[in-house]
């Protein structure tokens, strides 16, 4: 047992100090006023003693736990300082990381951004690029297929706005197909059988483009294809060998021939042929440069009171040539085209250019010499493929 003495202003702060230096076990063995001694001590105020004890070995233990209180209070104090501390640092660093990782990720977003919009605007450009370079080749092909230059870009500069910036190849040759057949328009053959008379057909245009042939060839399909009855008259009074020409094929097809020297010869032969359910009239050859061939064949045409007028056309005249001749044919109010030679024709630009300058309709083409197979109605899906398309006839 240890004894210790304690002394306080109170029995309340004596009791703290005794529980704090011996710990709640020990025994408080007596309180008593004391008062201070000397001459102070007359002046000053009482003071309480205790005397308290404790057992050694409660002591001992807890002098050993004070021991390693203090330690680990100290080590606990020091460590949770430290802690703070780092922590603290901690914190600060995890703040810096996170400035940090905001700031990256918002270089990041404005890096995507742009980058987004270059690559948008890269897409564009490289949209646009590859757009002008389709129509490019689109544009070549009709140049080289001798579709006028002016009517290429027309073609190609709608083509390009209906496919609205898509450059795709395929898209372009849909779309260029689409308004070349449009504009090639719905074939126009003869009709026959009208009001119980005949249909009064006649062919007219250049020399040796194959009017006769071509007559021909359209005489023999009516009559065997559609049974049609038939009756020719050729106005060709030129070459005595144009008269045998057409005679030949009459006698070969069996059906009957007329020849008319002068407007009324005409009237009188189309009258000739009332009973007929088509006639057809062969014209001479005419030079656009000679302007007294026109006004004869005028009065021809007027005389025969045709129903139907066909500008036969060689798909192997050249643009120049054909403007000049289409002029020379301006004064016919209405008529259809037909294009001859077209298996001599390296390319078949003629047909889109006279359909465009004068807005008249195709009919047939003919395809050779054979009478009477090389002729059918004008295809222009084949015809709109060949001119989108680069190979060569
Ligand atoms: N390759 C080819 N030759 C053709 C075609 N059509 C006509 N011909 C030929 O062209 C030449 C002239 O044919 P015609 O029918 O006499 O021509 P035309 O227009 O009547 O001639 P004219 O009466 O003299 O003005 C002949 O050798 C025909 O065989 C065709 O589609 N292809
Ligand atoms: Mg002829």
């Amino acid at each position: 047992m240890k004894i210790r003495r304690y002394m306080a202003k109170n029995t309340q702060e004596a009791i703290l100090k005794v529980k704090m230096d011996l710990g709640s076990e020990a025994l408080i063995l007596n309180t008593k006023k004391v008062k201070k001694k000397g001459f102070l001590g007359l002046f000053s105020k009482p003071m309480i003693e205790v005397l308290a004890a404790v057992d050694e070995y409660d002591e001992q233990k807890r002098e050993r736990d004070m021991s390693k209180a203090p330690e680990r209070q100290s080590y606990n104090n020091s460590e949770d300082k430290t802690n703070f501390v780092e922590k603290e640092e901690k914190i600060a660093n995890l703040e810096n990381k996170i400035t940090n990782i905001e700031e990256m990720l918002q270089k990041l977003y404005s890096q995507v951004k742009t980058d987004d919009n270059t690559a948008n605007d890269q897409n564009k450009e490289g949209n646009d690029r590859q757009s002008s370079r389709t129509a490019e080749i689109f544009f070549n092909n009709l140049i080289k297929n001798e579709v006028d230059a002016d009517i290429a870009r027309k073609l190609i500069d709608a083509a390009s706005a209906r496919t609205g910036g898509k450059a795709g190849v395929n898209d372009m040759a849909a779309q260029l197909s689409g308004i070349i057949s449009g504009l090639l328009g719905r074939p126009d053959t003869i009709k026959t059988g009208t009001e119980g008379k005949p249909t009064v057909v006649i062919f007219v245009g250049p020399t040796g483009v194959g009017k006769t042939t071509t007559l021909a060839k359209i005489a023999a399909n009516y009559l065997l294809n559609q049974k049609k009855t038939i009756g020719l008259i050729t106005a060709d009074t030129y070459r005595i060998a144009a008269v045998e020409q057409l005679k030949t094929y009459a006698e070969i097809l069996g059906i009957p021939v007329c020849v008319a020297y002068t407007p009324a010869e005409i009237k009188e032969a189309v009258s000739l042929h009332s009973d007929k359910d088509l006639v057809l009239i062969d014209t001479a050859g005419r030079s656009h440069k000679n302007k007294a061939q026109f006004e004869e064949l005028k009065a021809l045409i007027s005389a025969s009171e045709a129903d139907e007028i066909y500008l036969v056309l060689s798909a192997t005249t050249s643009i120049r040539n054909c403007s000049e001749i289409l002029k020379s044919y301006s004064f016919l109010k209405d008529y259809k085209l037909i294009f001859t030679k077209t298996d001599e024709a390296p390319v078949l630009g003629i047909i889109l250019n006279v359909r465009y300058m004068t807005g008249k309709s195709l009919s047939y083409i003919t395809t050779g010499q054979s009478v009477p197979d090389d002729i059918e109605t004008a295809n222009i899906e084949k015809i709109t493929k060949n001119l989108i398309g680069s190979y060569t006839r």
